[in-house]
C-alpha cells in the first residue's frame, strides 16, 4: 500500500492517493473517519477498484477551516496516522462475517407468515458479527467505558480501561457462546457434565484474547487509545475458586474440551469468597478474605431467570398411588440456586463452552404467615441467610470435617446441577429412555457424589419412573475420579446430620445400600468383615457414616486414579475389595495441563521459539508434536536460544520476587522451585532441610571453595490449610531460614531462600517459566498425581522428584537420566515406616534437626513441634530415610549446571518429552474411554477456517 499526499496538483485541496491497498470491506469507512478524526473535510473523492483485489482511492481533502493543507508537518503528521491505522485494520480480522440463521424457524416459518417476518427482520438487525479490526475494538471499548460502566469517555484508569476491555471480549465471547449452544442444541449430540465443586480458573482476560485470537487488535487499540495491555492484564483479580490441584485440573480440562469441539459443560459453585489471601508477617502466615467480587466480575453472565429451587431439611411422607407406594419429601427450608454463566472459549476453534456456576439466593416465595403476624423483617432476615451457602470456598483441600454448611454446599451443587441437565433433556425428549444415550456425569472426587441420591430422587419421586428404571439410569450416566491416597481424605458423611438435612437421601443411600449387601453376599457368601468393610454404611462405635467413595463405586459405571501408580494404588490397597468384584470399572486417567495456558501464553518467547523449529503453532493443538525438538537438543545455536529465553523469564522472576518480598536475587543464579500447597507428604521441610545443609557447607567452606559452588536462589511457596498447624509451622521455619542465609554475608548470592506469599495461578504464570529445577519431592505413595510437575517439565524445567504420582510417567517419557530422581520406591514405604523407630538417620539430619532445635534460627520453641514429627522414631513421611539420596541427587544438579551444555539438553528434553501431558491427551481419553462422547464443532464463522 501506498501513501502520496499532494499539495500542487490541486489550488484548493490537498490531494491524498492511497494505492494498491488490498481490498477489503470496511476500508473505506476507515478511511473516511480517520480523516475526518484529523480534521479534514472531504471534498471530492474518486474510488476505483477496477482490479479486483487491490484498490486506489483518490481524496480531496481541506482542513476545518476551509484551508489546504500545505505544512510539511502536517503532511508528514497525516501521513504516519493514516498509515498505522489503515495498517492496523489490513492486519486485523476486519472483515465482517455473517452469522449463522436458526434453521429450525427458517424450515417451520413459510416466506410471508408473520412469524418469519418478525424472525428475518430480528436476523437482518443482528446479520453481522462484531468486528475485530483496531476501530471496531477500540469503539466498543470506548462505548462499554461510557455505556456500562458509565464513565467519562476522556477519564478512565487503568483498572477500568481493563473492565471496558473485558466487556468488549465479553462481547465477542456472548456471540461464540451463543451460537455453539444453538449448534448442540440442534445437532443434540450426547453431553458430558464435568461436576465439581472447585473450579481454579485465575485470569481470563489474556487467555480470551489468544484463544479468539484477537490479541493484536486489543493490544494496538489499547495503545493507540494510551494503555498498556500487558499493564491491564495485572488489574484483573483471579478467580480462585480452588485450592490446589484438583481444581486447577478441572479448569485446564474446560479448556481441553472447548479447544476439542465437545459438548460439554462444567457445573460447580459461585462462591463469593474464593481462596483466601496469604500474607506472611514475621513468618506467620495470614490469611485474608477474597471477595473477588468486589468490583464485579466482567466474565460472568447472571441469568436471573435459570434458577431452581433446592430444599433442606424437613421430613418424608409416604403415599399409596394405585397400590404403590411412594414417598415425597416436604423440606423444612427452601432456597433458589441462581446460574452464572462464564464462557469458556477454545483455541484455534469457533467453540466456546459454558461453566455453570450456582449462586446461592433467598427462595422467591415467601412465607405469608410471618407477614401477616407482622415479622416482616426478621422474615426477610432469614431469608437471607440462604446466601451463606454459597459464601465461602472450604480452604482445605484434604482433610475431612464433616461440616453441616459444607454438606449443604454439596448438595446445593448436586440439585441445581442435576435439575437443570433434566430441564434441557426434556425440552426435546419425552421419556428417559435416552437419558443415558444423551447424558454423562463426571463426578470429580466425591464431592458432588450427592447427586447420586439427588437424580434417584428426581427420577423416583418427581417423575415417578420406579426403582428399576430409576436405578438402570443413574448406574449408566455417573463416572467419578478419585484424587487420593490418602485414606483420611475421603470423605465420610455421619448418617445423623444426612438424615436431619437430607432425610429422602438417607432414605435412598439406604435402599442402595441394601441391594448392594443382597449383592455382595451372593458373591462372597457369609464373610461378614468384608461385608462391613465394604458397605456404604460405616457402622462406628457411637455413631455410622456414610462412606462417599463406597457409594460412588457402587453405582458408577467407572472409577479412575489420576496417574498410572496412583490407579494401581486404587486397586490393590484403598478399594481392593471392590476391585476383586467388579474389575471392569476400574480405569487410569493420567492427569494434564493445558499446553495454552501453561506454555503458549504464559511463556511466548518459548513458544516462538519452540514454532520456529516446528514449523509453525500446530503443537499448541497436538502437543506429542514436542518431541521432534529432541533433534535440536545438542544444536548449539538453538541451545543458546533457549538459554537466552529462560534467562529473560528469570529477570523477570526476580524482579516478582524483590516486589513480593524485598528479597534481592541475582538472575544468574540456579533457580530452585517448589510451589504448592504446604503439607508435611510433600515434604517441603526435607527441601527447607537441604537448604540447611547447603548453608552449613557454604560457611564450612574456603573461598577457594566457595568460587567453586553454584549459587542457588531457592523459592518456595504455597498456602497452609487455616487449621494445619504443622504446615503453619513450616512456613514460619522457610522464614526463619531465609532470614538468616538471605543476611549472612558469607553466603551473599550463593544461597538465598525466599518464600513467595499468596502462590496463585497467576503468580504461577510467572514462576513456571522462569524455573530451572523444581521440586516434586513427596514420599513415594502420597501424591496421587500432581499437575506443576507437568507444567515445569513442558517449560524446560529440570524436575529434581521422586518416584512418585506422574513423575513415575514423566521419567518414561523424558528420561530418567533427564531428571534427578532419588528417595525410597512406594513398594519400600510401608516396610520403612514399619521399621522407622529403629532406623538411624544419618548425622548430617541429626545435625539439622539439633541446628533448629538450639535456635541458629530462632523461634526454636515455636519450631520444636517440626523437629518432633520428624525425629526420635516419628517421621511418617519418612525425610530421614530419603535424606542422603535427596542430597546427592541435589549434588548432583550443582555438577550438571557446570556443564550448561548438558543441562541445557536435558532442559530440552524436559520439553521434548512432555507431549503426553497434555490435557487434550486426558480428555481425549476421557471422552472415548468413560463418557461416550464426541467432538460436535460448529462450522467456521463466514466459512473461513481461521
Ligand atoms: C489432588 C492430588 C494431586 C493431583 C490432583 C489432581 C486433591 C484432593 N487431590 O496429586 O493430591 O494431581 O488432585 O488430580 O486435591
Amino acid at each position: 500500500m501506498i501513501i502520496e499526499i499532494d499539495t500542487t496538483s490541486d489550488d484548493e485541496h490537498t490531494v491524498i492517493h492511497i494505492r494498491d491497498a488490498p481490498n477489503k470491506p470496511g476500508t473505506l469507512r476507515v478511511i473516511t473517519t480517520a480523516l475526518a478524526d484529523l480534521g479534514l473535510n472531504i471534498d471530492k473523492a474518486v474510488v476505483d477498484s477496477a482490479a479486483e483485489d487491490r484498490v486506489s482511492d483518490c481524496f480531496h481533502v481541506k482542513d476545518l477551516s476551509g484551508r489546504k493543507v500545505t505544512e510539511a508537518e502536517d503532511v508528514e503528521n497525516i501521513r504516519t496516522c493514516l498509515g498505522m491505522i489503515l495498517k492496523a485494520h489490513f492486519q486485523s480480522g476486519g472483515l465482517e462475517m455473517a452469522r449463522p440463521d436458526d434453521e429450525q424457524i427458517l424450515s417451520s416459518a413459510p416466506k410471508g407468515t408473520d412469524e418469519r417476518r418478525k424472525h428475518d427482520l430480528l436476523y437482518s438487525l443482528m446479520d453481522r458479527y462484531l468486528r475485530n479490526d483496531v476501530m471496531s475494538v477500540q469503539e466498543s471499548i470506548v462505548n462499554h467505558v461510557e455505556y456500562t460502566m458509565a464513565r467519562n469517555r476522556y477519564q478512565f484508569d487503568d483498572f477500568e480501561a481493563y473492565n471496558a476491555a473485558a466487556f468488549s471480549v465479553r462481547d465477542r465471547l456472548i456471540e461464540s457462546w451463543n451460537d455453539t449452544q444453538q449448534y448442540f442444541r440442534d445437532k443434540s449430540p450426547k453431553r458430558v457434565y464435568y461436576m465439581s465443586m472447585e473450579f481454579l480458573m485465575g485470569r481470563s482476560f489474556l487467555n480470551s484474547l489468544y484463544n479468539l485470537d484477537i490479541k493484536p487488535q486489543y493490544s494496538e487499540a489499547l495503545h493507540q487509545l494510551g494503555y498498556e495491555l500487558e499493564t491491564l492484564v495485572d488489574k484483573e483479580r483471579d478467580a480462585a475458586l480452588g485450592n490446589g490441584g484438583l481444581g486447577r485440573l478441572a479448569s485446564c480440562f474446560l479448556d481441553s474440551m472447548a479447544t476439542m469441539d465437545l459438548p460439554a459443560w462444567g457445573y460447580g459453585i459461585r462462591y463469593q469468597y474464593g481462596m483466601f489471601r496469604q500474607t506472611v508477617t514475621d513468618g506467620f502466615q495470614h490469611e485474608h478474605p477474597d471477595y473477588w467480587l468486589n468490583f464485579g466480575n466482567p466474565w460472568e453472565i447472571e441469568r436471573p431467570y435459570i434458577t431452581y429451587p433446592v430444599k433442606f431439611y424437613g421430613g418424608v411422607e409416604e403415599e399409596d398411588v394405585d397400590g404403590v407406594k411412594m414417598y415425597k419429601w416436604i423440606g423444612g427450608e427452601e432456597i433458589s440456586a441462581v446460574a452464572y454463566d462464564n464462557p469458556v472459549p477454545g483455541w484455534n476453534t469457533p467453540t466456546t463452552i459454558n461453566l455453570r456456576l450456582w449462586s446461592a439466593k433467598p427462595a422467591r416465595e415467601f412465607d405469608l404467615e410471618s407477614f401477616n403476624t407482622g415479622d416482616y423483617v426478621q422474615a426477610i432476615l432469614a431469608k437471607q441467610r440462604a446466601e451463606t451457602i454459597s459464601a465461602v470456598l472450604y480452604p482445605d483441600d484434604r482433610t475431612y470435617q464433616g461440616k453441616e454448611l459444607r454438606l449443604k454446599q454439596q448438595y446445593f451443587l448436586a440439585s441445581a446441577t442435576l435439575q437443570d441437565i433434566i430441564r434441557r433433556y426434556l425440552v426435546n425428549h419425552t421419556t428417559f429412555d435416552e437419558f443415558p444415550e444423551q447424558v454423562a456425569l463426571q463426578l470429580n472426587d466425591t464431592h458432588p457424589a450427592l447427586g447420586i441420591p439427588e437424580l434417584m430422587r428426581l427420577l423416583l419421586d418427581e417423575h415417578k419412573l420406579g426403582w428399576t428404571k430409576s436405578w438402570d439410569i443413574t448406574s449408566k450416566v455417573f463416572s467419578f475420579t478419585n484424587h487420593t491416597v490418602l485414606a483420611d481424605s475421603l470423605e465420610k458423611w455421619p448418617v445423623d446430620l444426612l438424615e436431619r438435612v437430607l432425610p429422602r437421601h438417607m432414605m435412598i443411600i439406604y435402599d442402595i445400600n441394601w441391594r448392594f449387601i443382597q449383592e455382595l453376599a451372593s458373591i462372597v457368601g457369609e464373610d461378614y468383615t468384608r461385608i462391613g468393610r465394604m458397605s456404604i454404611i460405616e457402622e462406628g462405635i457411637e455413631s455410622k457414616s456414610v462412606r462417599m467413595a463406597h457409594l460412588a463405586l457402587v453405582t458408577c459405571h467407572t472409577v479412575n486414579g489420576v496417574a498410572a501408580v496412583h490407579s494401581e494404588l486404587l486397586k490393590t490397597r484403598m478399594f481392593a475389595d471392590f476391585h476383586e468384584i467388579m474389575p471392569e470399572k476400574f480405569q487410569n486417567k493420567t492427569n494434564g495441563v493445558t499446553q495454552r495456558r501453561w506454555l503458549a501464553f504464559s511463556n511466548p518467547d518459548l513458544r516462538d521459539l519452540i514454532s520456529s523449529k516446528l514449523g509453525g503453532d500446530a503443537w499448541i493443538r497436538e502437543l506429542e508434536m514436542l518431541r521432534d525438538l529432541d533433534k535440536y537438543a545438542e544444536d548449539a545455536e538453538f541451545q543458546s536460544q533457549w538459554r537466552a529465553v529462560k534467562h529473560k523469564n528469570k529477570k523477570k522472576l526476580a524482579k516478582f520476587i524483590e516486589e513480593k518480598t524485598g528479597t534481592v536475587v541475582s538472575p544468574d543464579a540456579l533457580f530452585d522451585i517448589q510451589v504448592k500447597r504446604i503439607h508435611e507428604y510433600k515434604r517441603q521441610l526435607l527441601n527447607v532441610f537441604s537448604v540447611i545443609h547447603r548453608y552449613n557447607k557454604i560457611k564450612a567452606a574456603t573461598p577457594e571453595e566457595r568460587k567453586e559452588m553454584v549459587p542457588r536462589v531457592v523459592v518456595i511457596g504455597g498456602k497452609a490449610a487455616p487449621g494445619y498447624d504443622m504446615a503453619k509451622r513450616i512456613i514460619k521455619l522457610v522464614c526463619s531460614v531465609g532470614d538468616k542465609v538471605n543476611n549472612d554475608p558469607d553466603v551473599g548470592d550463593l544461597l538465598k531462600l525466599v518464600f513467595i506469599p499468596d502462590y496463585n495461578v497467576s503468580s504461577a504464570e510467572v514462576i513456571v517459566p522462569a524455573a530451572e529445577l523444581s521440586q516434586h519431592i513427596s514420599t513415594a505413595g502420597t501424591e496421587a498425581s500432581g499437575t506443576s510437575n507437568m507444567k515445569f517439565a513442558m517449560n524446560g524445567c529440570l524436575i529434581i522428584g521422586t518416584m512418585d504420582g506422574s513423575n513415575v510417567e514423566i521419567a518414561e517419557e523424558i528420561g530418567k537420566e533427564n531428571m534427578f530422581i532419588f528417595g525410597a520406591s512406594a513398594v519400600d514405604v510401608p516396610i520403612l515406616r514399619a521399621e522407622r523407630a529403629r532406623f538411624k538417620p544419618p548425622q548430617e539430619f541429626d545435625a539439622v534437626v539439633e541446628q533448629i532445635r538450639n535456635n541458629a534460627f530462632e523461634w526454636a520453641e515455636f519450631l520444636n513441634p517440626v523437629c518432633d514429627a520428624v525425629h526420635g522414631g516419628a517421621d511418617y513421611y519418612l525425610l530421614a530415610n530419603d535424606f542422603e539420596d535427596y542430597i546427592r541427587a541435589q549434588e548432583l544438579v550443582d555438577q550438571t549446571y557446570k556443564d550448561q551444555a548438558k543441562w541445557t539438553k536435558m532442559s530440552i528434553k524436559s520439553t521434548a518429552g512432555s507431549g503426553k501431558f497434555s490435557s487434550d491427551r486426558t480428555i481425549r481419553e476421557y471422552a472415548k474411554d468413560i463418557w461416550g462422547v464426541v467432538p460436535c464443532r460448529r462450522p467456521e464463522p463466514g466459512g473461513n477456517p481461521r
